[in-house]
């Protein structure tokens, strides 16, 4: 059975991309929905509906977890389809606040992220949830998405956009700044530079991959090896990627981010 993954576009590739690394022998069947992205700017009425849709599509190839690889879609969605599935979900959100609580030493966190992420304050709730005396100071970056879908990360243009959203940020003894969208991990060096050495930049797809992993982990833990978990074992890995819009920029993504 497969770990389903879906994005508003081809944000969640890197999740997919720390799935792979982290976890070699499983499939993944991915769901882009590229006709609709962005997500970042719609209505969160809207994000809920489509995120619905595309898990009654993905269910039909049976998969063993769903991850909502999209912040926007998580914030607005993860609640509500969690209670309406038999199957595990998880979103980016939880992971990534995880880890920002773990890092930290000064108590002053940072969040960027798109309009729809920021304005929900998912990561805010998150953050609260675990510890009361932390200071959240957020940022939505518009600019940042389309900057990196057209392949601009570390130039001059990409510098002076990401200073412009995100260097007041300075000003606050952050010590660690979530990424709190799927795309901006291809900034990060770029957003390294602006926020200086001492702020830990904490990349949600990888702490997502994690907990993917422990959760797998676990559950391996308590089943007892039958016969059909031993067929599973044995049973090739194969990976799937659908997307909503053209298949051919879809394409040559995937083949260039994985
Ligand atoms: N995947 C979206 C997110 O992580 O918020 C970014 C792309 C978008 O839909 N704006």
């Amino acid at each position: 059975r497969p770990i389903a993954v879906l994005d508003s576009g081809v944000g969640g590739l890197t999740v997919v991309k720390e799935l792979l690394k982290q976890l070699p022998q499983e499939s993944v069947v991915y769901y882009g929905d590229t006709a609709r992205a962005p997500y970042g700017p719609r209505q969160k009425e809207q994000v809920v509906s489509f995120t619905e849709e595309i898990i009654q599509f993905l269910l039909q190839y049976d998969p063993k977890l769903i991850i909502i690889a999209c912040n926007t879609a998580t914030a607005a969605a993860l609640e509500k389809v969690r209670s309406m599935l038999d199957v595990p979900i998880i979103g980016v959100i939880e992971p990534g606040a995880r880890a920002a609580l773990k890092a930290t030493q000064t108590g002053y966190i940072g969040v960027i992220g798109t309009e729809g992420t920021i304005k929900s304050k998912a990561y805010d709730q998150a953050l609260n949830a675990h510890a009361k005396d932390i200071q959240i100071v957020t940022q939505s970056c518009p600019a940042f998405v389309p900057l990196v879908e057209k392949g601009e990360y570390r130039s001059a243009k990409a510098y002076h956009i990401v200073y412009e959203a995100i260097g007041h940020m300075r000003s606050y003894p952050i010590d660690c700044l979530i990424l709190g969208c799927t795309h901006y991990p291809f900034l990060a060096e770029t957003i390294a530079e602006v926020m200086g050495e001492k702020v830990k930049l904490i990349h949600s797809a990888e702490e997502t991959a994690r907990q993917v992993q422990n959760m797998i982990a676990e559950t391996m833990m308590k089943s007892e090896v039958t016969v059909s978990s031993v067929l599973e074992k044995n049973r090739a890995v194969m990976h799937r990627f659908i997307c909503s819009g053209h298949i051919s920029s879809f394409r040559s993504i995937v083949e260039e981010w994985l």
